[in-house]
């Protein structure tokens, strides 16, 4: 066997090395292999919009024409709105019943999709005059956050996993944990899902992660905390944290907000590292 010139010697430390490369726990491997890809980015107002300062935001979408559909929460006086962009008037509301606490909120074909906080108990509502069609029970732990790729609806539900949700039955379809460098991030909250990627909101932080919907990698950072910094410096001091993400695909227009502020923002994106 370690007779000079045997093939087997060598055979063996290949082996040795394979077998050391499979023991080691996945995320370690990747950084023995990998350097770390998540970018940052800061960001640069390029419109800023009223928003109403009420609004206890937990659901943000853009729904063309210059419209955005939202949920709030507290509860008496949660609600689905559809908002004029530029003015920040409220040009329908539906008002929730007293107990619920409204959350993410999507929409999918003639449908909007709406999770409560510390309930299963999710509604259905006509887009055009947001009368309530439905009810749903879904398998998260809490309804948080909701998205959709078109297809198929995304949640969160404060912890670190994301969720993929059938729309018909809201049985989970499949199921990931968010990770960055190989930890978890928690209190995943409201989200958008963006040229095929999920972003969402942090909770009780001033970013938005980028995730990636294959396999819950964070792919980056977006760094908001001079929005609620300005808010709070030019004396809105009972504002609460950044909220609600909405994409206008057809225009690349990114709004975000947050839960009472008085300003929704047009953003860009600049690439930090
Ligand atoms: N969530 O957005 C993180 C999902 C829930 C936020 C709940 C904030 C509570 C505010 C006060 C509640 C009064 C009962
Ligand atoms: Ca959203």
């Amino acid at each position: 066997f370690w007779k000079k010139g045997s093939v087997l010697l060598p055979l063996f430390m290949v082996l040795c090395v394979l077998m050391l490369f499979f023991v080691t726990p996945n995320t370690s491997r990747k950084s023995m292999f990998e350097v770390s890809s998540t970018r940052i980015y800061s960001i640069e107002v390029v419109n800023e919009f009223p928003h109403d300062p009420n609004a206890f935001t937990q659901g943000l979408l853009y729904g063309g024409n210059d419209t955005l559909f939202e949920s709030t929460g507290l509860y008496h006086q949660s609600s689905v709105r559809k908002v004029v962009l530029q003015t920040g008037k409220v040009e329908i509301l539906h008002k929730m019943d007293s107990s619920y606490f409204g959350e993410g909120l999507t929409l999918l074909g003639e449908r909007l999709f709406q999770v409560t906080w510390l309930k299963k108990t999710g509604f259905i509502y006509d887009r055009y005059n947001l009368s309530k069609r439905g009810t749903f029970t879904h398998q998260m732990q809490d309804g948080w956050g909701l998205t959709t790729d078109g297809k198929i609806l995304f949640g969160s539900d404060g912890s670190s996993t994301l969720y993929q949700l059938d729309p018909k039955t809201f049985k989970v379809i499949g199921k990931g944990d968010v990770k960055y460098k190989g930890h978890d991030v928690y209190n995943i909250n409201e989200l958008e899902f963006i040229n095929g990627e999920v972003w969402a909101n942090i909770w009780q932080t001033d970013c938005i992660a980028r995730i990636s919907h294959k396999d819950g990698t964070v792919l980056g950072w977006i760094l908001l905390n001079e929005l609620r910094e300005n808010l709070i410096a030019a004396g809105n001091i009972q504002i609460d944290v950044l909220n609600g993400i909405a994409w206008d695909r057809e225009n690349n227009r990114l709004f975000v907000t947050g839960k009472l502020w008085p300003k929704l923002y047009e953003i860009k994106l600049h690439p930090s590292s």
